[in-house]
């Protein structure tokens, strides 16, 4: 039986290698979903590769904001809610480079809305029923570092003031609060 024995051993080390080389490999930025949709800066998630190789452990920092769409002085437009855009008619949406903005639009009118940000590649789905919630998130990097509007592609809407920048500044401080 010493035949069988070895093969068991070879194919239960197949079976390890195997395993070992089977691992996920995803290099994307992970950051983990989020309860609510709420505003909140500066919370810090840890992006891991699972395996040990040129990719390393690298913090970003999480960046949420959420817009309801509404008519403001005649004009339609994206409303902050929530921090310190709340209110604010079409804000700036200040980002860091390294930031994942996590971009939330509430439909707040029961009219057919979405939200691009052709610059970065960015795509909301459509949404028509008042109280209807989208989201997008996705990873701001330096060669960001610039204005990129944003804005319903509805047509007719962007010129209606549906319209707003996502503004990527170096100048934003990373210390402690
Ligand atoms: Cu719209």
């Amino acid at each position: 039986m010493r035949q069988g024995t070895a093969f068991f051993v070879l194919l239960i080390g197949l079976t390890l290698g195997l395993t070992a080389c089977g691992s996920p490999h995803d290099n994307h930025v992970v950051a983990t979903p989020t309860d609510g949709s709420t505003m909140s800066t500066g919370r810090s998630l840890a992006a891991v590769s699972p395996m040990p190789g040129p990719v390393t452990t690298r913090a970003v920092t999480l960046v949420e904001f959420s817009l309801e769409t509404g008519i403001v002085d005649g004009r339609m437009a994206f409303v902050g809610v929530g921090g310190a855009i709340d209110g604010v008619v079409n804000p700036d949406l200040v980002v860091p480079p390294g930031s994942v903005v996590h971009l939330t639009v509430i439909n707040g009118d029961g009219m057919p809305h979405d939200l691009a940000v052709p610059d970065l590649g960015v795509q909301l789905p459509m949404i028509s029923g008042a109280g209807a919630t989208s989201e997008a998130r996705f990873l701001v990097e330096v060669a960001h570092v610039g204005t990129h509007s944003y804005f319903c592609t509805v047509a007719g809407h962007r010129q209606a003031g549906m319209e707003g920048r996502i503004v990527v500044t170096p100048l934003v401080s990373s210390g402690p609060p």
